[in-house]
C-alpha cells in the first residue's frame, strides 16, 4: 500500500516535471516569433517622384541581420518601376508582401509598382553583404534608378 502510494507521488512529480520542461522549451520558442510580430522597424522608398525624376529616395539602404523590418514602398510618380533586389531578397527571409488587400508569402525577386502604388514588404536580412537595387524599366537603371543595400 506504501509503495503503491509512493509510486504514485513520483509518477506524479515526474509529470509535473515533464509539463514544466515542455512549457519553457514551447515558451522560449514562442517568444522570439511573438517579439518578431512586435518590433518591425519601418524603412520608407519611394520610387520615383512627382517631379519625375528617375531615382530611390532614398537611395541607399541599410539593415541589421536578424531584425525584422517593413519596407513600405510606394510610388508617386505618374510611370510605373520596379523595386529590383535579387541578391538582397536571397539574402533575406520574407514573411510577406502586402498589397492592397492581397498577402503573398514567398521568395520575392521584384516588385512592381504601378502609379500611386503602395507596398509593405515585410522581411528579416539573413547574411551581411553589399546588394544593388534598380528598376528594371528600360533606361531607368541607366538614368539613374539605382541604389545600394547595406546589410551589417
Ligand atoms: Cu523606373
Amino acid at each position: 500500500m506504501k509503495t503503491t502510494s509512493f509510486t504514485k507521488i513520483r509518477n506524479l512529480i515526474k509529470s509535473i516535471t515533464i509539463y514544466c520542461i515542455t512549457m519553457t522549451i514551447l515558451s522560449c520558442l514562442w517568444l522570439p516569433l511573438a517579439s518578431a510580430n512586435s518590433e518591425l522597424t519601418e524603412v520608407k522608398v519611394s520610387l520615383g517622384n512627382s517631379a519625375g525624376e528617375l531615382q530611390f529616395f532614398p537611395s541607399n539602404l541599410e539593415f541589421e541581420t536578424g531584425k525584422s523590418y517593413k519596407l513600405m514602398l510606394d510610388n508617386p510618380s505618374s510611370m510605373k518601376h520596379y523595386f529590383t533586389a535579387k541578391d538582397f531578397a536571397d539574402a533575406s527571409w520574407t514573411r510577406k508582401v502586402q498589397a492592397g488587400k492581397v498577402e503573398v508569402k514567398g521568395a520575392i525577386h521584384e516588385l512592381e509598382l504601378k502609379p500611386e502604388a503602395v507596398a509593405e514588404w515585410v522581411l528579416t536580412p539573413m547574411k551581411p553583404g553589399k546588394y544593388e537595387l534598380y528598376c528594371s524599366i528600360k533606361a531607368h537603371k541607366e538614368a539613374g534608378m539605382v541604389g545600394e543595400i547595406l546589410i551589417k
